[in-house]
């Protein structure tokens, strides 16, 4: 355990010495290191990713321990004991043996922790409400649609399986009836994203399905509608996020041209 502990303390050196608002936080406060447990090709792997690319934070400044999810490794004794529910992402902080699972809630820790500005204060009542509700919208009309797609069309075919087409059909029209709400919210004046007028998490939250609508040949759901358009090119033309997302991209080609 301390060997472990040294290790990440020697990955976070490069960071402390950096001069981003993370860096001095990390300098002046005790040293964090955590385990990120995750998938390749995990959108809920992938939203935590994101966070943390948006915080300056990079995999060789947190440890990023990849579970085999068809050798089914979630479901191991130890991934069960910090995540009851046998899945991915989770953390974990050596230091105080804190364990947490779901991305979201995992998001909103890692943002709280390292003061990644993309979470209203929770002293500002009204605006933490607005992000609250802003989430609740992501998480229970968006991703359940969206998430559908993504299965059938996308993780199925991993797995040597059909899409079903009518539950590909079904979620597409949901996703569509989302979208059009979603158009109308974002015309509003002073709005531009989810929750207000600026970038929060929850914004982030939709980047790993809306990427995947895209990957299966959905995304004119996005580019069709004006305002989600648009809040779509904002959220992926931010530098951090541009700059993970082109090196993923660049990781899959290179595993595609090894098989
Ligand atoms: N609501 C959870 C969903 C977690 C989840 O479904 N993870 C998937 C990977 S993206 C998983 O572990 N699947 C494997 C399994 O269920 O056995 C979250 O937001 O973290």
């Amino acid at each position: 355990m301390e060997s472990e502990f040294k290790n990440r303390v020697c990955k976070m050196s490069r960071l402390i010495n950096g001069s981003s608002p993370v860096s001095r936080l990390l300098h002046s406060s005790r040293m964090p290191g955590f385990i990120l447990y995750g998938a390749r090709g995990s959108t809920n792997t992938d939203r935590v990713r994101l966070t943390l690319a948006e915080g300056g934070l990079s995999n060789t400044d947190y440890e990023l321990v990849l579970l085999n999810l068809q050798q089914g490794e979630q479901k191991s004794k130890e991934n069960l004991a910090r995540h009851r529910w046998g899945k991915v992402p989770s953390i974990s902080v050596p230091e105080s043996g804190f364990t947490l699972f779901e991305s979201r809630a995992i998001c909103k820790f890692l943002a709280r922790k390292y003061s990644i500005p993309l979470v209203p204060p929770e002293s500002d009542l009204e605006a933490t409400a607005l992000f609250d509700q802003a989430q609740s919208i992501e998480t229970s009309y968006f991703a359940p649609a969206a998430g559908t797609i993504a299965f059938e069309k996308f993780a199925k075919k991993f797995m040597g399986l059909e899409a079903n087409e009518a539950v590909v059909s079904d979620a597409l029209q949901s996703v569509n009836s989302f979208l059009d709400i979603a158009e109308g919210l974002l015309q509003e004046p002073g709005r531009g994203y989810m929750a207000g007028s600026q970038f929060t998490l929850v914004d982030l939250f939709y980047i790993p399905l809306v990427l995947r609508l895209f990957a299966c040949g959905y995304g004119d759901v996005i580019t069709n509608r004006e305002a989600v358009n648009a809040w779509w090119n904002h959220c992926i033309s931010r530098p951090a996020i541009k700059k993970l997302l082109e090196a993923d991209k660049e990781a899959m080609a290179a595993a595609m041209a090894k098989r």
